[in-house]
């Protein structure tokens, strides 16, 4: 091998960079990784351009028709990397049992030998990107450093959509500033000379590895979305939680809204949703007719970073500069604002091309009418309506995504950049069932809260492995997430709950919803989206005092005439449908929670038991 040695290497930082340890951190990873090249990444336009530039030179992207989607690109991944791996993702904690029965373990000493080996010269003949970036507003109290070391430089223009990314961040850690940092390596190294043989290099072998207690992630042989963007999913979850955790905060799976009444008075709300739940969706929701002078405003699509205040507030940000979201399914009906976003400076993965050089999606023919004639399918082959007609195959990969700018948005809220965050009055939890789960019921109290939280599940979809129709739970849709054990994060949050309630603190009201309950008939009753509004204005409504409600098994349920119904024609006998509670299948729910709950049991909190013990009473009564 030719590898240059890191005495070769130029590592010079810009003389904008003051970090010792940062400049350091680099020539020791340099040393072990041994890249042909560095590239300081300073976010700045041109540099995104000039990547995107080398992309397409690369056959790694394409550009798209200019005068269809203006400063837009596509990629197509390697068929064998479309998706997060979580059977490669690894909490590495010195215990076993802070990693807890949900995730993967190793012991950090076992990992770090296994990963040396394959981060030795393996960014051998490529370039490596120190991409600086703040997971939140710049130097927001709530926010957190991260550097990226990357061989990608899909990765580099990726995060420059999706943190504040670049020059600026390292005004923020200055001379001495802390960092987490983030390594990150396609597992391809190319030899002296060699160019590569695919348009997506990555490794049959992968890791996704945390590492809790020193904060740091290392990523290797994948080059998609939360393998690979590690500001997301790796940092502002999995290693945020356990700072959260460490220094009584929240690092949260959530949406963030705001939502403005008529009269001018604004709430704001974070709600969790496991995947295919429409998340983004309901972060831009349109009010519908019945709802004049009503506005809903993005803050964030999936990502929410909490903190109490003295004055005993919950205030939040979103970590995220942009939206890594699945574009299948996203049409002008189901979410005309996430549309309005993609129509310019968009980088696609892994959805069709047209023959006009613009994009597609399965959800695309709502809006035209019809299916295209003709496409290049995500990987590569011609699809037709008669190939799809006959074979089911999809043009764009289930998993296709989009990246862009929150700034896209039409719907952003303005207040979306500030360093202080919003002050969240309401939590939502929901999950997607045929049955059982109510459209929606507030917590009595925070605990009973947690307890929704706690044992909240979402029935498969084709899209996931396994049969249809199981029930799985995701606690707080944060099942591949929580960066410790499961349990001792439900404390956490019963412990915060309890502390503010110490403080005499208002908290915020805790809501269970299910957009998803279906009729005898097997079609969904509820029409969703954003009718969905009729649902958040109930929950204003009761913080407000405005609306009674009346105490159920599962908390606190509206009467059919305290939702605004203008504009929608839904009966009292389809919201019974809806909202009715049916004792047999609550007995068999309640099994499924036990069930769950052994899983559990290490430092399970007393709390959710009890509480449990009482829903089951009440169920029965
Ligand atoms: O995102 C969804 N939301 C939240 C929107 C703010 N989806 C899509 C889920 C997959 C990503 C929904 N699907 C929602 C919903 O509220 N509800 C449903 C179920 C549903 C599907 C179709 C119809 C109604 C409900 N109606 C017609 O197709 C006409
Ligand atoms: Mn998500």
């Amino acid at each position: 091998m030719n590898a240059p040695t890191p005495h070769d290497l130029n590592i010079q930082a810009p003389a904008y960079v003051k970090n010792a340890r940062l400049i350091a951190w680099v020539a020791d990873m340099a040393a072990l990784c041994k890249p042909a090249k560095i590239h300081w990444c300073d976010g700045s336009q041109e540099e995104y351009d000039r990547l995107c530039q080398q992309l397409v030179e690369a056959g790694t992207f394409k550009r798209l028709n200019p005068a269809k989607r203006p400063n837009s690109y596509l990629a197509c991944s390697d068929p064998s990397d479309v998706a997060r791996v979580e059977g490669r993702t690894f909490i590495c904690s010195e215990k076993k049992e802070d990693a807890g029965p949900t995730n993967n373990w190793m012991a950090p000493a076992e990992m770090r030998a296994t990963l040396k080996p394959l981060f030795d010269g393996c960014m051998a003949g490529r370039t490596m990107y120190v991409i600086p970036f703040s997971m939140g507003p710049l130097g927001s109290p709530i926010a957190q450093i991260g550097v990226e070391l990357s061989d990608s430089a899909y990765v580099a223009v990726n995060m420059k959509l999706m943190t504040r990314m670049g020059r600026a961040v390292h005004d923020v850690i200055g001379a001495e500033g802390g960092f987490v940092p983030c390594m990150h390596t396609v597992g391809a190294p190319l030899a002296a000379g060699e160019k590569d043989k695919t348009a997506w290099p990555c490794n049959e072998t992968k890791y996704i590895v945390h590492y809790p207690e020193t904060r740091e992630i290392w990523s290797y042989g994948s080059g998609y979305g939360g393998n690979a963007l590690l500001g997301k999913k790796c940092l502002a979850l999995r290693i945020a939680s356990t700072m959260g955790r460490d220094e009584g905060w929240l690092a949260e799976h959530m949406l963030i809204l705001g939502v403005q009444n008529p009269e001018g008075k604004k709430y704001h709300v974070a709600a969790a949703f496991p995947s295919a739940c429409g998340k983004t969706n309901f972060s831009m929701l349109v009010p519908p007719q019945g709802f004049e002078g009503w506005k809903v405003t993005t803050i964030g699509d999936d990502i929410a970073w909490i903190k109490p205040q003295a004055d005993g507030t919950l205030r939040a940000i979103n970590p995220e500069a942009g939206y890594f979201g699945v574009a299948p399914g996203t049409n002008m009906q189901t979410n005309p604002n996430c549309m309005l976003s993609l129509a310019r400076d968009v980088i696609f993965t892994n959805v069709a091309l047209t023959d006009d050089g613009d994009v597609w999606w399965e959800g695309m023919e709502k809006d035209t009418g019809h299916l295209p004639a003709h496409l290049i399918d995500w990987k590569g082959q011609d699809w037709t309506p008669a190939l799809a007609k006959e074979t089911g195959a999809k043009a764009a990969h289930p998993n296709a995504r989009f990246t862009c700018a929150a700034t896209n948005n039409p719907a952003l809220d303005p207040a979306w950049d500030d360093p202080a965050g919003v002050t969240i009055d309401a939590m939502i939890f929901g999950g997607r069932r045929s049955t059982t789960v109510p459209l929606v019921t507030e917590a009595r109290d925070w605990q009973e809260g947690v307890y929704m939280a706690a044992t909240m599940g979402s029935e498969t979809t084709a899209a996931a492995v396994g049969q249809q129709g199981v029930v799985r739970r995701d606690p707080f849709a944060m099942l591949p997430f929580t960066g410790y054990n499961m349990s001792d994060y439900f404390q956490h949050w019963l412990s915060l709950g309890e502390k503010l309630a110490a403080q005499g603190a208002t908290l915020p009201r805790i809501y269970c919803v299910n957009w998803f309950r279906k009729g005898g008939d097997g079609k969904f009753v509820w029409p969703g989206y954003g009718e969905n509004m009729r649902v958040l204005k109930w929950m204003l409504d009761r913080i407000e005092g405005r609306a009674q409600g009346r105490q159920t098994a599962f908390g606190i349920a509206p009467h059919y005439a305290e939702i605004n119904w203008q504009g929608l024609d839904f009966s009292a006998t389809q919201f019974d449908t809806v909202t009715r509670l049916d004792a047999a299948a609550w007995g068999e729910e309640l099994k499924l929670h036990d069930a769950h709950f052994e899983k559990l049991a290490w430092h399970l909190p007393q709390a959710l038991l009890d509480i449990r013990a009482a829903l089951a009473q009440r169920i029965h009564a």
